[in-house]
């Protein structure tokens, strides 16, 4: 096998020139990822440049250059946030303690599906919008797609090399096990629901990484508060790429509720098939798009009530988000919290045990951050007069996991039979029209400048460049 010289093609902070150990175990696992990324990133781009921002450094002007770069070429970094000095666990049952700069034997297994679960999303969220490049709606979009999927094969690389560094020959396995599952595969599909969802098109896209690059922000947010120090600076900059997702995710809905409503507008009507007619996306099929990716992403919070979470919690493992804002003993025993829970035909909250909640406690954080971005795709539609206006369901709605999973639940929040949740759900949920009309709009558009008629362009462009910027140059 030829060497590459890693410690500069890899752009660090964690002094990787001086650890042959990890050195020789990136050198193996290094060609299945470019292998992977040949196989399942994003579709016939390779020869293509991209306006990208590549992090070679942790400060704002290092995390934040731009150039032309080919995507097979791009350079996957591994960064840590910097160390906080006498850094101590601050929850848990080893509050107090100073933070652990290896992986404590006892909590080993369990620190190590947090990280392959972790892991696990990253590529799965690549492969599901390997295809979408051929039907991007401007070359701007196609770039931000880009951008993206070039992230999360960063922040694969992130926990890897938290998985090679820190837990030898498991470690090197479960990382080759990263590039082998596939997103909705049958056999042997990525580990969580959401990431084996296909993203068919732009509308789920943009809600896609609305909502679930925000369960992202959340569960690293968590994983920030770490006892284990490397997870907690790891994560810490991956938060800062995150943010540029969920702009995507929030940009992108917005423009297509800009581009609808100037249709109704123009055209003096809600009436969906005119303005289907009229080639923009009628405001019940974004909502049920909605409903859709955000119910599935509640799922992703995980059972509302779990032991996993309680023994993550007590061994430190994995906080809450912002866990030194809240005003408690950091431990919770004896705490409690409300959870939903179905009696007969209702819902009633029940008080449970706060450590076994905590999966819950992370969903309503994420629930009032949604409840905001709502908010403003809200303002945006009033802008334009237009008087619907989209919201979000009801926390039982269409949920797989957990107690209310048991349960047919309407988006306001009515339990229902059976055969009421199969009339309604055409009205609640994307159907095969919807997903066939939203199919029909999808042509990719790539001159620069131009916009695809069912979205209004950006108010500004990436990097200080113009929107008509050639952000992909084809070669
Ligand atoms: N689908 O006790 P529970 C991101 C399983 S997104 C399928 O509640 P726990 C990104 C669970 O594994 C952030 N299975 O589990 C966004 C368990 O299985 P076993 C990703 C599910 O462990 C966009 C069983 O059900 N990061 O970064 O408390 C683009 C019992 O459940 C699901 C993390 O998630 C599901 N939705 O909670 C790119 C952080 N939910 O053991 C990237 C790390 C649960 O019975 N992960 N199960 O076989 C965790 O903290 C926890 O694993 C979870 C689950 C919160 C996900």
């Amino acid at each position: 096998m030829t060497s590459i010289d890693y410690a500069a093609r890899i752009p660090n902070n964690v002094d990787l020139a001086a650890d042959r150990t990890l050195q020789r175990a990136l050198e193996q696992w290094q060609p299945n990822f470019a292998g992977w990324w040949r196989e399942m990133g994003p579709e016939s781009s390779q020869g293509y440049d991209v306006y990208l921002r590549t992090a070679t450094g942790i400060d704002t002007e290092d995390w934040t250059r731009f150039g032309y770069v080919k995507m097979p070429d791009y350079r996957w970094g591994i960064f840590l946030a910097p160390a906080v000095k006498e850094r101590k666990i601050h929850f848990g049952d080893h509050l107090g303690e100073p933070a652990w700069q290896e992986v404590p034997g006892e909590h080993r297994a369990n620190l190590r599906r947090i990280i392959v679960t972790q892991g696990d999303t990253e590529p799965a969220s690549v492969e599901q919008q390997r295809h979408l490049g051929r039907t991007a709606p401007s070359l701007y979009d196609l770039r931000n797609l880009f951008q993206i999927n070039v992230e999360e094969g960063r922040h694969l690389w992130a926990m890897v090399y938290l998985l090679h560094r820190y837990f030898g020959r498991d470690g090197r396995e479960e990382a080759e096990a990263l590039l082998e599952r596939r997103s909705g595969d049958r056999d042997n599909p990525r580990i969580l629901g959401a990431f084996n969802e296909p993203t068919p098109d732009w509308l789920a896209f943009f809600m896609f990484t609305h909502f679930t690059d925000r369960d992202g922000k959340f569960q690293l947010k968590a994983l920030a508060e770490s006892g284990f120090d490397p997870l907690s600076r790891t994560t810490r900059f991956m938060l800062t790429e995150e943010a540029h997702h969920m702009f995507v995710g929030e940009a992108g809905i917005s423009r297509v509720l800009q581009r609808t409503c100037e249709a109704m507008n123009e055209l003096r009507t809600d009436d969906p098939s005119r303005l289907r007619e009229a080639g923009v996306i009628d405001l019940p099929t974004v909502q049920r798009y909605l409903n859709f990716h955000y119910s599935v992403t509640l799922d992703l919070f995980g059972a509302d009530q779990s032991s996993n979470a309680a023994t993550f919690y007590g061994s430190g493992l994995k906080g809450r988000f912002d866990e030194p804002k809240h005003a408690d003993d950091h431990r919770l025993h004896g705490e409690t919290c409300e959870v939903l829970e179905v009696e007969g035909s209702r819902l009633v909250a029940r008080r449970v045990p706060m450590l076994n909640a905590l999966n819950e406690v992370l969903r309503d954080e994420f629930i009032d951050d949604s409840v905001g971005g709502v908010e403003r795709w809200n303002k945006r539609i009033a802008k334009t007069g237009v008087d619907l206006r989209l919201q979000l369901p009801h926390k039982a709605f269409n949920r797989r996991i957990g107690t209310l999973a048991g349960v047919k639940v309407s988006p306001s929040g009515e339990v229902v039979t059976q055969a009421q949740w199969n009339d309604g759900a055409p009205q609640w949920l994307p159907g095969e029209d919807d997903r066939a009309f939203v199919a029909s709009l999808m042509a990719r558009s790539i001159e620069p400048g131009r916009f695809a008629s069912w979205i209004a362009p950006p108010a500004t462009g990436i990097d200080g460049k113009p929107v008509d910027f050639d952000y992909v140059r084809f070669g």
